[in-house]
Formats: C-alpha cells, sequence, structure tokens
C-alpha cells in the first residue's frame, strides 16, 4: 500500500509503532522496521546517552528507517535534540508539547519531523513551522491525551492542513487501519496492540492484563491535575481517582504515580503500576511477532479498502 507516508518515509506499510516511554526500546523498534512499518525509539524521559545507545542498537539489527520520539515535558528534551541530530535518525516524532524550538536544526539536518498533535489549531501551527506530517492523536490513546476523539480529529486535521496526516487512538486492526485512510489519514500510528508483541520487552504480566482486557477496563486519572493519562483500571487508579474526587492536590497525587509505569513495564506490576493502554486494549487479543501483526492488518485493511458494493 503506497501512501504519501510510505513515500516520505521510505517504508513499505503506512504503519508506525507509537514513542511508547519504557516500551518503545530498541528490540521494539528494530522489529517493526524490519517487518515493513516504522519503528520508533520512545526517549520518554530517558538521559541523552542511553537514547544514543538505543539509537546505535537498533542500527545493529536493521539497516531500514527509524525513529525516535522526544517527549517535550522531559527536563533532557533538549539534549535528545541534538543526539537525534548526530546519530542522523530518518525521523523524529513529538509528544506532549510544541517542538518549534527544535524544528529548523532537525530540518537543517534533513530529519523529518512529525510532531504528535490534538486539536486542529496544534496541527496548522506544526504545518506553519515546517512540519512533514502530523500524528492527529485521538483521546482513544493510551498515556498523555487530548480530548477529541480519532473519528472527529482525523478528518478535522486533514481538512486544515497540506502535509500528510497520521491517525493515531483507537487503532489496532485490519479494520482500524482501513476507517482512518477513509477520515483523510495516509497512514496510522498503533501502540497499544505492539506493546504485546512477541519482540516487545514488557513484562508478560502487564501484557497479559492487556490481552484479558474488557473494552470498559479504561481509566483517566490525572484529569484534575491537567495531565490526563490513559490507563488499565487497577487498585493505583482506584485510589488515585479517589484521592481526585476529593481534591487532593498535585504534589500527594504524584507519589502515587512517580516511577509507577516502569514499575508495571519492568517488574510486571499489574496492582500498584501505571499500565498506559488505549481504549482498544480489549480488542487486543493475541501476542505475535510484529511481521505477524503487521501482514495480517494490511491484509484486512487492503481487502476492506479494495471492497465493491455491487
Ligand atoms: O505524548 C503523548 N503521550 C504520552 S507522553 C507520556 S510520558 C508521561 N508519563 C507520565 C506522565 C506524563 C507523561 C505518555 N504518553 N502523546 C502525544 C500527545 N501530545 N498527546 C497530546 C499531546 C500534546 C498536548 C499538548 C501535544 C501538544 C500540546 O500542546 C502543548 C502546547 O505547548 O501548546
Amino acid at each position: 500500500m503506497k501512501t504519501e507516508i510510505t513515500e516520505l518515509l521510505g517504508i513499505q506499510y503506512p504503519v508506525i509503532q507509537g514513542g511508547m516511554a519504557w516500551v518503545a526500546e530498541y528490540h521494539l523498534a528494530a522489529a517493526v522496521s524490519m517487518a515493513g512499518g516504522f519503528g520508533l525509539i520512545g526517549a520518554a524521559s530517558a538521559p541523552p546517552e542511553i537514547v544514543r545507545e538505543q539509537i546505535r542498537k537498533v542500527k545493529e539489527l536493521t539497516d531500514r528507517p527509524f525513529g525516535v520520539n522526544v517527549m517535550l515535558m522531559n527536563p533532557n528534551a533538549s539534549e535528545v535534540a541534538k543526539v537525534v541530530v548526530e546519530e542522523g535518525v530518518a525521523a523524529v516524532t513529538t509528544g506532549a508539547g510544541n517542538p518549534a524550538a527544535y524544528m529548523e536544526m532537525w530540518k537543517k539536518a534533513g530529519i523529518r519531523v512529525i510532531p504528535v498533535v490534538a486539536s486542529v489549531a496544534m496541527a496548522k501551527m506544526m504545518e506553519r513551522a515546517g512540519a512533514d506530517a502530523v500524528v492527529a492523536e485521538g483521546t482513544e490513546s493510551g498515556g498523555h491525551i487530548g480530548s477529541a476523539t480519532t473519528m472527529t480529529l482525523v478528518p478535522q486535521v486533514a481538512d486544515a492542513v497540506r502535509i500528510p496526516v497520521i491517525a493515531a487512538g483507537g487503532i489496532g486492526d485490519g479494520r482500524g487501519i482501513a476507517a482512518a485512510m477513509m477520515l483523510g489519514a495516509s497512514g496510522v500510528q498503533m501502540g497499544t496492540r505492539f506493546i504485546v508483541a512477541k519482540e516487545s520487552i514488557v513484562h508478560e504480566k502487564y501484557k497479559e492484563r492487556i490481552i484479558k482486557a474488557k473494552d470498559i477496563d479504561s481509566e483517566v486519572t490525572g484529569r484534575s491535575t491537567g495531565h490526563p493519562i490513559r490507563v488499565l483500571r487497577n487498585k493505583m487508579t482506584r485510589e488515585y481517582l479517589k484521592m481526585e474526587a476529593n481534591g487532593v492536590g498535585l504534589e500527594e497525587l504524584e507519589v502515587l504515580t512517580l516511577g509507577s509505569l516502569r514499575k508495571a513495564v519492568m517488574e510486571g506490576d499489574v496492582i500498584n503500576g501505571s499500565l498506559m493502554a488505549g481504549q482498544i486494549a480489549g480488542m487486543v487479543k493475541k501476542e505475535q511477532t510484529c511481521k505477524e501483526m503487521i501482514e495480517e492488518m494490511m491484509q484486512e485493511a487492503e481487502t476492506l479498502l479494495n471492497r465493491k458494493f455491487s
């Protein structure tokens, strides 16, 4: 399937892997790129030298293009921004903020810049600043989210900008990919389904929790603090939401969540950990290799998109 995104990134399938904190490390990124998609290292709050090491490890595993997600809330973001230039990655995606300060440096280095946005206003601002494409991320996504749904955000962003749009949030199979294309996207970004990939280093208990998740097991913590984070319900979210309802302040709430994603990913703490996942978790039913996932989904999407009605 050729689209503006496969052309822009030099990949076979218009499937980009989300730059998930702790989850998107070199094994996963290399596996997605090897399978014909676009793998990403999630820099999250990692120190710059760790990001460099991760980039070099992907390069050892594959010659295919891959990228780095720079999380702009990270105090190290400006140093990470330089590491991606020094290492010459193909593309950068950004999240949780405005990447304008780094745009010129990245463009000069020939890096494709793809900001993740959650609104039309931000998409237009990023186009003006020189972005090569945008990821329009709906509130169905896991982790840090905006408020518009994928169904409403993607067509509005597609109408508002000339650069290619990548849809994210609530996409987990070929039907979702086909739907995203119909809404005006020329690619998709997926996170939750790749968490359970065979190549993903995420603890088995976290994977199992996603595989067993039901449609309504999703919860959003932090709405009152201005940092809404979508996760799967557990003891941590129940306590967090109770404290939020009682007007407990940010500092006390942070005690509950500090380091809780690492606890979930590395230690498999599904009780007190932060099980970041999108609303599509309920549909994710099995562990497969990235290649199996991507080929199965693309086959399904192509069948749907070629469908004749008479
Ligand atoms: O960034 C994400 N998702 C994330 S980042 C993350 S790491 C984290 N962990 C714990 C606490 C906080 C963060 C986990 N999930 N998605 C991309 C995204 N970006 N979603 C929404 C936005 C966004 C929000 C505001 C983009 C731009 C923006 O504009 C701010 C501005 O400066 O105007």
